[in-house]
């Protein structure tokens, strides 16, 4: 089948967002509403099993506060609260602390001059795509997107493949037209579930992940003056970086 588009997703792929993103905003926000609850670097790795920082804090609550009484508008205080982390994050990421990863801004380039259509499917808050496409690519990246898929566009959030479903509906293409890209076991699930073949590019939070099904795992996506591992998939030699020809042989391979 021909590409026709990529598909990314955003937190962890595109940049390493969550430790010194994510859960910075996430842990000020509290602070701010004098809560003592502090999410450390190990235990966010454990909470980010939940995707969807409105389910993570309910999750977070839920496991490890059960001394905590929730006031009977819980739900308006959990939204609340992640309303106000949206804000400290965009505000992060408008200070440019997050830069993208290894070979997105090549890959995207590469993309659009060779006129493969591009897509994000993420559970993120838009405003939050937003922010790291403009202060991260380039001011305009968003006009780059054709479909941005993030947040509560849909209720059941990665694994569920919803997200991908509602992008390759918006795109009018096929499954098998595109790739993903992702860099988490639930992004894995998600976009395998409906259909897509994957990219994975690990991170700290992800590496010890179950990545099978992938079509490839790499450590990032490569620079010519930075090469990146396979780590499992189709076997290369020598230096290599991930570019269009090797992700239009994956999605024709069997
Ligand atoms: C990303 C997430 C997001 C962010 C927080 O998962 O899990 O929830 O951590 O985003 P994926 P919000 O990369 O698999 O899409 O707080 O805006 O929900
Ligand atoms: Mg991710």
């Amino acid at each position: 089948m021909v590409l026709k588009a990529l598909i990314f997703d955003v937190d962890g792929t595109l940049a390493d967002t969550e430790r010194d993103g994510h859960r910075v905003a996430f842990n000020q926000a509290f602070a701010d509403a004098g809560l003592d609850w502090n999410w450390d670097v190990d235990l966010y790795g454990e909470l980010l099993t939940v995707t969807g920082g409105k389910e993570r804090i309910h999750y977070y609550v839920n496991r490890y506060r059960p001394d905590y009484e929730k006031p009977t508008d819980f739900d308006s205080l959990v939204a609340r609260l992640h309303s106000a982390k949206t804000r400290l994050y965009t505000e992060l990421l408008r200070h440019g602390v997050i830069p993208l990863r290894p070979g997105v801004r090549r890959l995207l380039e590469d993309a659009r001059e060779a006129g493969i259509r591009l897509a994000i499917a993420t559970t993120t808050t838009p405003a939050n795509v937003s922010a790291l496409l403009q202060h991260s690519l380039t001011p305009d990246a968003e006009s780059w997107f054709e479909v941005i898929g993030a947040g509560d566009v849909v209720t059941a959030k990665k694994p569920a493949p919803d997200i991908y479903h509602h992008v390759l509906q918006r795109l009018e293409l096929l499954p098998s037209q595109c790739m993903a890209f992702e860099d988490s076991e639930n992004g894995l699930r998600s976009a395998q579930a409906a259909g897509l073949k994957t990219v994975i590019t690990i991170n700290d939070y992800t590496r010890a992940h179950d990545f099978r099904g992938a079509a490839i795992v790499l450590d990032h996506f490569g620079e010519p003056d930075m090469t990146c591992q396979v780590l499992s998939g189709p076997c290369m030699n020598g230096d290599m970086m991930l570019d269009l020809p090797l992700i239009r042989k994956m999605l024709s391979d069997a």
